[in-house]
C-alpha cells in the first residue's frame, strides 16, 4: 500500500454554492466526483500539507465511506494528522471549534444541511479554513476553477480505517485520531453558560422538549440537556442520529417540525421547545404558544447576551444577512454598538467575528451564532435561551412581549419557490432589477418606496467585494420585500421573497404574521408579479 497518482477526467459541476458543494448523493458516488473535489481543495490549500485536519459529517448515507475517501486522500497529499469524530460524526459548530481548538490547518464538513438524506437524498461537503469557517468565496472559486482542469490525484491506496474505535491509527506516516464528538464542543459550552442556573431552572419543575430530528444533534443533546443539566430523558425526540434522518427533512422550521410546533401550542405544551438541522448549525425557537422567528431571536439574545458568563463584557456589534429582519438593528442601536449587513452565508460574518467587530449574528434561516465557533451554532441557541430563562425567570412568552413592547415588532416571513426553472428564475430576477430605478417615490396602499436596488458587501477587512446579493425594495423602517435566488439547493432553481413589516404601537404588537403581512404580499405581487411570469399560485413552502 502506498500513495499513487491516478489520472482522472475533469468534472465541471464543481461549484460550490452558499455553503459547500451540494449535490445528490449519486452524483458524489460518479467514480473520481468525491475525489476529484478533494484532490482540487488540497490544490489549492497548500497550507494543510504537514498540518492538522479536522473530518466528520452529519452522519446522512454516504458519510461513512467519504470519510474514508478523504482520509485516503489526505495521506496522500502530506497531511500529518486527521482527527475524526467517531462514527464519522461532527457537527458542523463542533467541527469548527475543534479546528480552532486544536490549531488544525482546517476541516473537512461532509453535510448537506437540512436537505433530506438517503440514497436518493443529498450529500455535501464544505472545507473550512484554519479560523474554523467556511473558506471564502474567492477560494471556493480558485478550488472551482481548479476542478475544471485537475487531471490526477493522489490516494493512499487500499487504506482503511477504523472510524468506530477511539484513539490513534495510522497509515503511512499520516496519524489518524478518532475522537468523541461531544466532549470537546460539550466543555465549550459548559464555559459560555451557566449550567447551574439551568440545572436549577429545571430542577424547579420547567419542562424542555429537544427534537434532533435523527440527525447529527441526538448524540450532542443526550449528553448536555441530559446528563449534564439533568433534563429528564424525555425531553428529548428523535435523538438516534439515522442515515436517512428518519425519512424526514431535517430542517428546524414551522412546516418540518410540525410535531414539535403542534405540541408547543397544544394543552399540554412545555415551557420551551426546540429543534435543530441535519448538521447542528440551525435551531428554531419555541416557547408555550410562541414561535420566536430567526430575526427576533438574534435580536432578543442580543438584549440579553450580557446575562450569561461567556458574554460578561457586553457586546462588541451585531451582524445579520441582508434579508434577515432588522429587529437586532433596534438593539444595536440602543446599545449604541455597530450593527453590520452581510450577504446571504455564514462565511461573510467570519472577518467580522474574527476582528472583534462583532459578538453575535444570525440569519433569517434559522441559523444565530455568536463569537465562541465561526458556524453557526443550533444547541448554542438552545442554550442562550435556556440560560436567557434562568436568569430572568421570564417565560419565553413574557421575554418577546417585553422585547417588542420596547424596540417594536417585525413581521416577518419568507416565501420559497422551488424547482424553478432557471430560465424562469433568472426571468424574475430580471424583472425586478428592471424596475428598480422607477420604484423609488412610488406609493403603495400605506407605504412608499425609498429604495430599491441590488445588494452588494465589501468586506470591511479583506476588501472583497460580493455582488448580485439579493434585490431588496425598502418602504423605509416600515417594510421591506427581498428576493434573491437560493444558493443551497440540489435541483433546479429556488426563488426566495421575503417579507418584513415593522409596528411599534402597542396595539398593533400581537397580530397574527401571515395577516400582518398580507397587505405586503400584494404589493410583492403587484410589483413582482412572481405568480405570472412564474405560473405558480403559492409558494412551495412558508417560513
Ligand atoms: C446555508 C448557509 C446560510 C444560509 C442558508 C440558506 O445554511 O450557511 O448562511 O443562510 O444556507 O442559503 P440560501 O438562501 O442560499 O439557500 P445551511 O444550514 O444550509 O448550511
Amino acid at each position: 500500500m502506498a500513495v499513487r497518482e491516478i489520472a482522472t477526467k475533469a468534472y465541471l459541476d464543481q461549484k460550490s454554492g452558499t455553503a459547500g458543494l451540494r449535490k445528490k448523493v449519486a452524483v458524489f458516488q460518479q467514480p473520481h466526483y468525491l475525489e476529484n473535489f478533494l484532490q482540487s481543495v488540497f490544490d489549492c490549500a497548500p497550507e494543510l500539507k504537514g498540518q492538522t485536519l479536522v473530518l466528520g459529517g452529519d452522519g446522512r448515507h454516504h458519510n461513512r465511506a467519504a470519510i474514508q475517501t478523504a482520509i485516503a486522500i489526505a495521506a496522500g497529499n502530506g497531511i500529518q494528522r486527521v482527527i475524526v469524530g467517531q462514527g464519522g460524526l461532527l457537527s458542523t459548530p463542533a467541527a469548527s471549534h475543534l479546528i480552532r481548538l486544536r490549531k488544525a490547518a482546517g476541516g473537512l464538513i461532509l453535510t448537506a444541511s437540512h436537505n433530506p438524506a438517503g440514497p436518493d437524498g443529498d450529500f455535501g461537503i464544505k472545507f473550512n479554513i484554519g479560523n474554523g469557517g467556511q473558506a471564502s468565496e474567492s477560494l471556493t472559486d480558485r478550488i472551482y476553477e481548479q476542478s475544471k482542469v485537475l487531471s490526477r490525484y493522489r490516494i493512499f491506496e487500499g487504506s482503511y480505517v477504523d472510524i468506530d474505535r477511539r484513539g490513534l491509527q495510522t497509515i503511512g506516516d499520516m496519524e489518524i485520531e478518532i475522537v468523541d464528538c461531544v466532549d470537546d464542543y460539550a466543555a465549550l459550552m459548559q464555559e459560555m453558560f451557566d449550567f447551574d442556573r439551568i440545572r436549577e431552572w429545571l430542577r424547579k419543575g420547567h419542562s424542555i422538549r429537544f427534537d434532533a430530528m435523527h440527525a447529527v444533534t441526538g448524540p450532542y443533546a443526550q449528553r448536555i440537556f441530559v446528563e449534564m443539566l439533568g433534563a429528564p430523558l424525555n425531553s428529548i425526540v428523535n435523538a438516534s442520529p439515522l442515515e436517512d434522518f428518519g425519512g424526514g427533512h431535517p430542517d428546524p422550521n414551522l412546516i418540518y417540525a410540525k410535531p414539535l410546533v403542534d405540541l408547543l401550542f397544544g394543552d399540554r405544551a412545555p415551557d420551551f421547545g426546540a429543534a435543530s438541522d441535519g448538521d447542528g448549525d440551525r435551531n428554531m425557537i419555541l416557547g408555550r404558544g410562541i414561535f420566536i422567528s430567526p430575526g427576533d431571536s438574534l435580536a432578543m439574545l442580543a438584549a440579553h447576551l450580557n446575562k450569561l458568563p461567556g458574554y460578561k463584557d457586553g457586546i462588541a456589534g451585531i451582524a445579520r444577512s441582508m434579508p434577515t429582519c432588522r429587529a437586532a438593528d433596534k438593539v444595536a442601536k440602543a446599545m449604541a454598538v455597530p450593527m453590520y449587513e452581510t450577504p446571504t452565508g455564514w462565511k461573510f460574518f467570519c472577518n467580522l467575528l474574527e476582528t472583534g467587530r462583532i459578538t453575535i449574528c444570525g440569519e433569517e434561516s434559522f441559523g444565530t451564532g455568536s463569537s465562541h465557533v465561526r458556524e453557526k451554532d443550533g444547541l448554542w441557541a438552545v442554550l442562550a435561551w435556556l440560560n436567557v430563562l434562568a436568569v430572568t425567570g421570564l417565560s419565553v412568552k413574557e421575554i418577546a412581549e417585553a422585547h417588542w413592547k420596547h424596540y417594536g415588532r417585525h413581521y416577518y416571513a419568507r416565501h420559497d419557490y422551488d424547482e424553478l426553472s432557471a430560465a424562469t428564475a433568472t426571468q424574475v430576477m430580471q424583472h425586478l432589477a428592471g424596475l428598480g430605478t422607477e420604484l423609488p417615490g412610488q406609493k403603495f396602499g400605506d407605504w412608499t418606496v425609498t429604495q430599491a436596488d441590488e445588494f452588494s458587501y465589501q468586506d470591511p477587512l479583506d476588501g472583497s467585494i460580493a455582488a448580485n446579493q439579493g434585490l431588496r425594495i425598502v418602504f423605509g423602517d416600515d417594510a421591506r420585500i427581498i428576493l434573491r435566488l437560493s444558493g443551497t439547493g440540489t435541483k433546479g432553481a429556488t426563488l426566495r421573497l421575503y417579507l418584513e413589516r415593522y409596528e411599534q404601537h402597542e396595539s398593533s404588537l400581537a397580530w397574527k404574521t401571515n395577516e400582518a403581512l398580507a397587505p405586503l404580499v400584494n404589493i410583492a405581487d403587484k410589483i413582482i408579479k412572481l405568480g405570472e411570469i412564474t405560473g405558480r399560485k403559492a409558494p412551495s413552502v412558508i417560513t
